[in-house]
């Protein structure tokens, strides 16, 4: 496989509708529910922008294939990794969405034996206007070569015939992975496109993020403009990942890009990218173990995590006080369900001012005393902190906002091309941005989070509106601050007016008295997301390339943006930071640079600590910061599925902490999916039950079904919490992947290419999740069972499954059950499961051997503090089973556990010998249970702390 990365950064452009300076008269007046004074409400039309339509849908739209000359290549000149060529375009300029670059530089280079880099960029950087944007160092990897003269599977061949193409084939197979022969290179200031032929049903994976099915369609356009639109499927949606891996039975390949669109079409793939330079990487794999794991050295191996954050996590918009999370926590305890942190949304602040505790209900003294209870009960503390920051209204001195103070005196937030502060409009009124190139943003944040740390000793950073989002179209505060705080142009969360929260499919069968209740306390979202009107005698706004000019709010070419406008509900392409950049060539990595910036905060405040971050906007590589969660989703049913493709597109880029929004955020759950929900994130790395304002509470607690299913999944999920992180210290140190595909872990078999309904954590564990409302029974694949490959055992009744007649086995499955089989061959230390995962690392260790068809098995363990970035003393494990005999091998590496061995259990046991023996004697036969017709041998009564010697076996 060959995963080629293209680094072109271009991203956007919108217009300042609200002019700069341009007064506004109120429309409205309402009060928020946080504000005690009328306010002014921004006028809907500051989030208008001129109407566009994106080129793939424009009938209007130009072929740049058919119009562009191309590019031939000549000056040929080795270097130690590769070689160089200059680009002189092959004929008259086209300037089609741009102005063509006559002079280009290509670059190949083996960077390593395994990652082939082609590179192509404007030769004279800067001739054209300010027409080329190349990102600074520093702000993402730009992976570099490490090695000389490496020998490569990967060859890399060009033509000029009829114009410069090139392609990339695999010397052992003669595989094509890439080839862009026969199709025009376009090279213009504010347009790229160049297009790779693919086999026929090609499957193609990543290309994130996107809410879509874990494979791509093969006629789907990706789009990528980080936006704030909800977890819409097939649009842009928060992240850019600009990688694909593309699987071929028995010969494999995968690639990856960064464009605002990219093309699927039958046998092809296009980028078309608005600015930037092509970088393209290219990973030899073959097998998508090595191709994730060389993308991840490339861009940033995952971050680990604290053991902590493997616990649950219960969130919700509307928690409105410290003695709501006193309830929260009581609750979980008196039903004895696990809960290790609770988080609270925009409710905590001070009328939506980051860093700031609202007196009534976060006041900082209760807080204190409520947080110390917290953590000496073993539990933490997450809350949100959004993206802009509130902007005080000049004229009211009672106004005053130090944050804000201290950030503009360090110069650290986005300005106007005419030096003015930049000044959006998002949950607090009127706010800046903070500007990730300018000298001091970065200090300023850490400094907020120190001060903020010591009011409120919180655990971890949930980080939101990155994208970065403000629901008006340019600097629409700029002349309007005596006006601050004011009101969005829509209803805030609890306001009336809201729409109607909606219940799921399958809802009125199941809770129709639920229903009836709850429909009159409906409060309401507003949805900040709506469509601008339609109207069907729209026309639409197109751009006319100016030699050598950009136009950074309208280009020429548009992308299929969600939003319409680049600077619908983000902030404008214009928006200036500090070095001059524009937002234009920055746009998708804002989210992605906030990250950073909070990780360096974190570690600030937790010296030594592993940061916990959670971030709503993501780009390559920033799984080595944060983790992430899917955003807002709909408590229904597809949205539970989607969550599945959506981990695996997240595990393939490197952010393996990720989990959905449990039991649904936007509209009313109910019962039953809430149920399934609980049950399924149990298996996810990231395990948090968040919820919208104004829908009804829940809380796991808040169904007697729910408590028990939640229970039953989460007594897995915590006995398996060393095997999940020991899963966590694989990918972070060398790329391995925690959730799995199926066609990952059975990459033989195509049948599986597509498997999105079911999924494996780790290599052990195979979870088969009832998706649909009213089932009783689930459909899923045990991969190689029928064809004898492999042996699957039933986690509930500890037995082997049953070879069934066909693949696609129908599964019993009521509500409140979730299948989850071990796959034999597997090894598991287990630990027993508690109310937090304290509790959990404290008590005694089980060892559960799943023989495979052979009688073999194997896995490992890590251990360490769970906290340390550096950890000084680790511990770590190898299980072996071969021959009726388990061997254990303890490597000490300073880290004591001192908990017991209890139970050692065998699954898939034909038969035992006279004797058990442990490290060679004889044990008990009152500490031997042999269940012949389960094939099941449990031996327990060692009385030994588990990992204290250096090794112990056992035979049987
Ligand atoms: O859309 O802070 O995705 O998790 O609850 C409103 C309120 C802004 C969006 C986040 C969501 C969060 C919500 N936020």
């Amino acid at each position: 496989m060959g995963t080629p990365r293209i680094w072109t950064k271009a991203f956007v452009g919108l217009v300042s509708f609200c002019a700069i300076g341009q007064a506004q008269t109120p429309t409205s007046s309402t009060t928020s529910s946080t504000s005690t004074s009328a306010q002014f409400t921004v006028p809907a039309s500051a989030n208008s922008a001129l109407p566009v339509i994106p080129n793939i849908k424009d009938p209007l739209a130009v072929d740049a294939q058919a119009e562009c000359p191309g590019y031939i290549a000549s000056n040929i000149q080795q270097t130690s990794s590769g070689f160089t060529a200059s680009l002189s375009l092959a004929g008259d300029a086209c300037n089609v969405y741009g102005t063509d670059i006559e002079a280009l530089e290509l670059t190949v280079e083996y960077q390593t034996a395994d990652r082939l880099h082609v590179a192509v960029q404007p030769t004279y950087l800067g001739a054209t206007n300010e027409s080329y944007y190349l990102i600074p160092e520093g702000i993402v990897a730009k992976p570099d070569v490490e090695q000389s003269n490496v020998v490569s599977d990967l060859e890399f061949s060009w033509s000029n015939k009829p114009s410069f193409g090139f392609e990339v084939t695999r010397k052992s197979t003669k595989d094509v992975l890439f080839s862009t022969k026969g199709k025009k290179l376009v090279y213009e200031n504010q347009f790229i496109e160049f297009a790779s032929s693919l086999p026929e049903n090609y499957n193609l994976y990543g290309l994130g993020e996107t809410v879509h099915g874990f494979r791509l369609g093969n006629n789907y356009t990706k789009t990528y403009y980080n936006a704030d639109a909800g977890a819409t499927i097939d649009v842009n949606v928060y992240g850019t990942h600009p990688f694909y891996m593309e699987t071929r039975y028995f010969t494999e390949n995968p690639d990856g890009s960064l464009s605002p669109d990219i093309l699927l079409e039958p046998e092809s793939i296009t980028y078309r990218a608005i600015g930037g330079s092509i970088d393209l990487y290219f990973f030899q794999g073959p097998t998508q173990p090595e191709v994730t794991s060389s993308y991840l050295k490339a861009v940033g191996l995952p971050a680990m995590q604290q053991y902590w954050t493997f616990g649950f996590h219960q969130c919700r918009w509307g928690y409105k006080s410290w003695s709501d999370l006193q309830d929260i926590v009581d609750n979980h305890v008196k039903f004895g369900i696990p809960l290790e942190t609770l988080w609270t949304d925009i409710d905590w602040m001070l009328r939506y001012r980051d860093f700031n505790n609202n007196p009534v209900g976060f006041d900082t003294a209760t807080g204190k005393s409520f947080l110390q209870r917290l953590h000496d009960g073993g539990r933490h503390y997450v809350p949100i902190f959004d993206a802009a920051i509130y902007i005080p209204n000049p004229s009211d001195p009672s106004d005053a906002y130090p944050t804000f103070e201290r950030g503009n005196q360090t110069g650290s937030f986005m300005q106007n091309p005419d030096g003015s502060l930049y000044i959006g409009d998002v949950w607090p009124g009127y706010t800046v941005f903070p500007d990730w190139l300018s000298q001091g943003a970065e200090a300023w944040w850490t400094k907020e989070f120190l001060l903020y740390y010591q009011d409120t000793p919180f655990d971890g950073a949930w980080v939101d509106m990155s994208e970065v989002s403000s629901f008006c179209v340019g600097s629409c505060g700029s002349g309007n601050l005596t006006l601050n705080p004011v009101h969005p142009w829509f209803p805030l969360p609890g306001e009336s007016s809201n729409p109607v929260l909606y219940y799921p499919e399958g809802f009125n069968v199941t809770n129709s008295t639920e229903a009836a209740a709850a429909s009159a306390a409906i409060a309401s979202f507003s949805s900040a997301y709506p469509e601008p009107t339609a109207s069907s005698t729209v026309s639409y706004f197109r751009t006319t390339p100016t030699a050598g000019v950009r136009d950074v709010n309208y280009p020429p070419y548009v992308i299929n943006n969600v939003q319409g406008a680049l600077g619908r509900s983000a902030m404008s392409p214009n928006a200036t930071h500090a070095d001059g950049t524009l937002e234009y060539d920055m746009h998708n990595l804002w989210g992605h640079s906030i990250l950073k910036a909070t990780y360096n905060a974190l570690s600030a405040v937790f010296t030594g600590i592993r940061p916990f971050i959670i971030g709503r906007s993501t780009f390559a590589g920033s799984g080595s910061f944060a983790g992430h969660w899917g955003g807002d989703n709909w408590s229904n049913w597809p949205s539970m599925a989607f969550s599945i493709p959506q981990a695996l597109q997240m595990s393939l880029l490197g952010i393996p902490m990720f989990g959905s929004d449990t039991c649904g955020f936007a509209d009313n759950t109910d019962m039953e999916l809430c149920n399934r929900w609980m049950q399924l994130s149990a298996f996810f790395p990231f395990y948090r039950n968040h919820n919208i304002l104004g829908a009804i509470s829940q809380e796991a607690y808040r169904w007697a079904s729910v408590i028990d299913a939640s229970k039953t999944a989460m007594s897995i999920r915590y006995q398996l919490l060393p095997y999940m992180y020991t899963l966590f210290y694989h990918a972070h140190t060398t790329g391995d992947t925690v959730m799995r595909a199926l066609a990952w872990e059975f990459p033989n078999d195509p049948s599986l290419a597509s498997a999105d309904r079911q999924f494996m954590l780790g290599p052990s564990i195979l979870v088969t999740p009832v998706l649909e409302p009213l089932a009783t029974t689930v459909n899923g694949v045990f991969p190689g069972l029928i064809e004898g490959t492999e042996k699957w055992y039933d986690w509930y009744n500890n037995t082997a499954v049953p070879v069934p007649a066909q693949a696609n086995t129908t599964i019993g499955a009521p509500l409140g059950h979730i299948p989850v089989y071990v796959r034999g061959g597997s090894v598991l230390p287990l630990q027993q499961t508690a109310l937090t995962t304290r509790d959990a690392r404290t008590s005694p260790w089980d060892v559960l051997v799943a023989l495979d068809k052979n009688g073999n098995a194997k896995g490992d363990l890590y251990l360490d503090d769970g906290v340390s970035v550096q950890p000084d003393a680790t511990l770590t494990v190898q299980f072996a089973v071969q021959d009726r005999k388990l061997d254990t091998v303890i490597s000490h590496g300073g880290w004591i556990d001192g908990n017991s061995l209890q139970n050692i259990t065998i699954w898939g046991v034909d038969g035992i010998d006279s004797a058990v023996k442990f490290n060679g004697r004889n044990v008990s036969s009152s500490n031997v249970m042999f269940d012949s017709d389960k094939h099941t041998l449990v031996v327990f009564g060692f009385n030994v702390s588990a990992w204290a010697g250096n090794q112990w076996t056992l035979e049987w």
